[in-house]
């Protein structure tokens, strides 16, 4: 019997593009996207769509019993920046719906849970460069300390309660299909937009600033590698550092010149850049490659190449 899934927080910016690739794998019907708000048109005719608020725990319990959930994946989360304006509901909204769904795989009601951790786990203290898996962290802002908190968490189910449970650090993330929200990489998104429409951009964070980003494509493919590889391999259960890309503004906006040879860019950083300069520029992502066989796929020259492809024929331009 096919398994069913239930994503929550799925018309996000990785949601969206995570249902719509776990809807091919399993079939439409047996994966259901769940938000507090109606998502892109593709996502709610092509499977089933439940209204719901991530910090609901009852609503959720309810879903599983209704749809016969076996996997759980939660996207639902307040991102750095707005984290930064909103402390406390960053706060709540990452750690309640975190453990509104851990509880539910304690009781047994669904066997295997996806949380999605962040590059943001560490801080200025953390080796900025090709960060290990473990190392110092000290995260700085609230979006970090709770996600660093969810990944003791995750661990604690695990070896507590034997929750199967994965996570990943993701990196910024770049797309054309849904937009970023509240997070200190989306600049890497919006400068496409910003390209596109008015061959000008002016940036949030210094020219030099390095940031370890990844193609949405490779990140999708990350979360269903990992939830498919054998509980054997997971053989850490806080979460795995993935790497991808790491670039800097004016590395980027150089590459997209190569496509738009007049674009401009200009720099005006604010309280962002505060956030950016506290996270590591490059990531070692050997243990996940050693443990679950992950590898990226696209470099800076491709995934702009994809992007300066796909977003024309998205935009509303
Ligand atoms: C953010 O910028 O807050 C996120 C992240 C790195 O987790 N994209």
């Amino acid at each position: 019997m096919a398994k069913t899934i239930l994503i929550i927080g799925a018309c996000g910016q990785i949601g969206t593009e995570l249902t719509m690739a776990l809807r091919k794998v399993y079939g439409s019907k047996n994966v259901v996207a769940a938000d507090i708000r109606e998502g892109s048109d593709e996502l709610m005719v092509s499977g089933p769509f439940e209204i719901l608020d991530a910090m609901d725990a009852s609503r959720i319990d309810t879903i599983c019993a209704q749809y016969f959930v076996d996997e759980v994946y939660l996207m639902a989360a307040m991102l750095s920046a707005t984290g930064e304006k909103f402390p406390k509901k960053a706060w709540d909204l990452n750690m309640n719906s975190l453990f509104n769904v851990l509880d539910l795989a304690k009781e047994g009601k669904v066997s295997k849970v996806f949380w999605p951790s962040s590059i943001a786990v560490f801080g200025p203290t953390t080796p900025s460069e090709n960060t290990p898996q473990k190392t110092i962290m000290e995260p700085s802002t609230v979006y970090g300390i709770s996600k660093q908190t969810g990944e003791r968490w995750c661990e604690y189910y695990h070896n507590k309660y034997g929750v199967d449970v994965r996570s990943i650090r993701y990196p910024g993330l770049i797309s054309w299909k849904a937009q970023p929200g509240g997070g200190t990489t989306d600049y890497a998104v919006d400068i496409f937009h910003q390209a596109l429409e008015h061959n000008k951009f002016e940036c949030f964070l210094e020219e030099d600033t390095m940031l370890p980003m990844m193609y949405m494509e490779d990140a999708i493919r990350a979360t269903i590698e990992i939830m498919k590889a054998p509980a054997s391999s997971i053989k850490d259960r806080s979460a795995y550092n993935i790497a991808g890309i790491s670039f800097t503004p004016a590395e980027i906006a150089a590459e997209i010149r190569k496509h738009q040879p007049t674009f401009e860019i200009t720099y005006k950083p604010d309280f962002r850049q505060q956030i950016a300069d506290s996270w590591p520029g490059s990531i070692d992502d050997s243990q996940a490659h050693n443990d679950w066989g992950w590898n990226h796929y696209y470099d800076l020259e491709s995934m702009v190449t994809e992007m300066f492809t796909q977003l024309p024929k998205r935009s509303i331009f």
